[in-house]
């Protein structure tokens, strides 16, 4: 035997025999249930496989920051990863339907919009050699301020945090300051002062312990945005059939577990904040009727220039 020809041998024997190591960026931290549900789906796909594929989930942006990471998994720098899935919407606005303000507001309603979106993404997503395996929502957005908001007015000059486009925009119509922080970036920049005002759901809320450096939760449940879990299609097909079938249904799983934890969090979590002392307001009706005709102008504003795909999504949903 040559030497290359050992190493090989050596390296067979020890990883097992064809077993294939997969690393996973994840853009939130270990806290957060979305990387709970995702760790459950690695240690499925293991057990399904007998180890023949170790999936090793890398969380909080440490192998990739969030931005980055699906394009890590197009150029086949890894694997799998994960993103919120509404931050491509600068790619097509059937990415980032999930995210217009007062489209989809309840989980039903947030299903039904999935099953619209899935389709048309999935095929998107094909044009890069990308594939979906699952997709899960966070709980409705709710705003964290200082001090109780009781219109649109009151939000007049707040620096605002976002995370996407449509939040940047929403935020700047109400009259606010928006900068793109990331969720694991939240809490400094509270404390640096960067931010005084967020929308963001009870679950980043809690986990960036927002009873810190905010003092008001509104559940204005404007809209349910979802993280996208996807696959390198070439990396995919190189499996053998019996482990593409053992991804495949232990994502299937995780989107199903995915959906009824999310759902068990927006109560769970929002009592953590105000176990934490934050008040809980329900909106005003003067504040929901402000925000709901911003939501308005951006869907119209959206539906004029949005990709046919984007259309259909929106007709299907609205059926
Ligand atoms: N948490 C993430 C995205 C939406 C959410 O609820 C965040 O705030 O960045």
């Amino acid at each position: 035997m040559n030497k290359i020809v050992m190493t090989f041998a050596a390296a067979l024997l020890a990883t097992g025999a064809g077993a294939e190591s997969w690393d996973m960026p994840t853009p939130y931290g270990d806290a957060v249930f979305h990387t709970a549900n995702i760790s459950e789906f690695a240690t499925d796909v293991a057990a399904a496989t007998d180890g023949a594929l170790e999936i090793t989930v890398h969380s909080a942006g440490s192998l990739f920051p969030h931005g980055e990471i699906k394009n890590a998994v197009r150029s086949r720098q890894v694997p799998i990863g994960e993103f919120f899935l509404s931050t491509l919407s600068n790619e097509d606005a059937a990415f980032g339907l999930d995210s217009q303000p007062f489209l989809a507001t309840s989980y039903e309603d947030a299903a039904r919009l999935w099953a619209a979106q899935k389709p048309v993404i999935t095929e998107l997503l094909a044009e890069q050699n990308l594939m979906p395996l699952f997709s899960v929502p966070w709980p409705a957005q709710g705003l964290y301020t200082n001090g109780e908001i009781a219109t649109v007015g009151d939000l007049s000059g707040l620096k605002f945090r976002a995370y996407n486009a449509a939040l940047e925009s929403f935020a700047a119509k109400a009259g606010a300051a928006p900068t793109q922080v990331e969720a694991a970036d939240i809490p400094q920049a509270f404390a640096t002062g960067l931010v005084e005002a967020m929308i963001t759901s009870p679950s980043t809320g809690a986990s960036s312990k927002a009873w810190d450096f905010v003092t008001h939760y509104t559940p204005i449940n404007a809209w349910v945005p979802k993280n996208i879990v996807v696959v390198n299609k070439q990396m995919f097909d190189a499996l053998d059939a019996d482990t593409q079938a053992a991804v495949l249904e232990a994502a299937a799983a995780a989107e199903a577990r995915g959906w009824e934890m999310s759902a068990a969090e927006a109560a769970d979590k929002t009592a953590v904040m105000a176990e934490n002392g934050m008040i809980i307001v329900e909106p005003s009706a003067d504040l929901v009727a402000g925000l709901q005709a911003i939501g308005a102008e951006m869907l119209a504003e959206l539906e004029a220039d949005a990709s046919d795909g984007a259309k259909a999504i929106i007709a299907e949903f609205s059926k």
